[in-house]
């Protein structure tokens, strides 16, 4: 089977979950970074991005675009959307409050402090850090969709951890949401994958910075020369 190719900015953003679950599922990949405006031209010529967006995953001769469905083509693949109706039925729910939850921490780099980004972070998980311990309660297996570990572990698993990185305390009033943290990073492909030059580092300044270069794209306001990358339009 070929390589699966991953192509992004050279930093987590959202393209991490799809590594996480690449990774869960030991299909090997690598990161095709775009690190300049004119990589980005060129990749939007090439006809490979359906919908003009990044990330893009290159997998079994397909293109596939939106992190949403392309860790759920990972689980399909994979077998990780549970054993039945109701499994995938919580698996997506599952997956979609993750998606909200994980936005805070995303969006953290683009905070003007680290105390700002962390404020977030602190509210966001006391509205739903509680919620998902009670849903691993009652579950009971330990996992939060099904009887066995499903994406939205592994989702989830991918969230805490940028939370972790901010707000190294975040888990310990919900231990049961800490045991399911543990449990999914102790597998063989996650614990591979985190010690690899796959995984980029915690994003950072340099990382929105990059990003808005690319992207031709205003920086937050609170950075020095907020537009400097904002492409150039024409008076009419
Ligand atoms: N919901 C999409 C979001 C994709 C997205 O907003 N991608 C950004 C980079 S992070 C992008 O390509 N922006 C350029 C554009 O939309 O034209 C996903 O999760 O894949």
């Amino acid at each position: 089977m070929s390589l699966a190719k991953l192509t992004y900015f050279r930093g987590r953003g959202r393209a991490e979950t799809t590594r996480w679950m690449l990774a869960v599922t030991r299909t090997a990949f690598v990161n095709i970074p775009i690190d300049t405006p004119e990589d980005l031209a060129e990749l939007r010529a090439s006809g490979a991005l359906p919908f003009d967006q990044m990330p893009l995953l290159e997998v079994d001769g397909r293109n596939l675009s939106q992190s949403s469905a392309m860790i759920r083509y990972l689980a399909r693949r994979g077998g990780l959307y549970g054993s039945d109706d109701t499994d995938a039925m919580w698996c997506d729910m599952i997956s979609g409050v993750v998606a909200d939850f994980a936005e805070t921490a995303l969006q953290a780099a683009f905070k003007p402090s680290v105390e700002l980004g962390v404020a977030d972070m602190t509210a966001r998980f006391a509205k739903f850090g509680p919620r998902f311990e009670a849903r691993i309660r009652e579950q009971g297996s330990g996992y939060i969709a099904a009887d066995t570990m499903t994406f939205a572990d592994v989702v989830l698993a991918e969230a805490l951890s940028a939370y972790l990185e901010w707000c190294p305390e975040i888990l310990a009033q919900t231990p049961l949401l800490e045991a399911l943290y543990s449990r999914v990073i102790i597998t063989p492909g996650i614990v591979a994958y985190l010690a690899s030059d796959l995984r980029y580092p915690k994003s950072d300044d340099d990382y929105v910075i990059a990003a808005a270069r690319v992207l031709q794209r205003a920086l937050p306001a609170h950075m020095p020369d907020a537009n400097r990358f904002v492409a150039e339009r024409t008076a009419c």
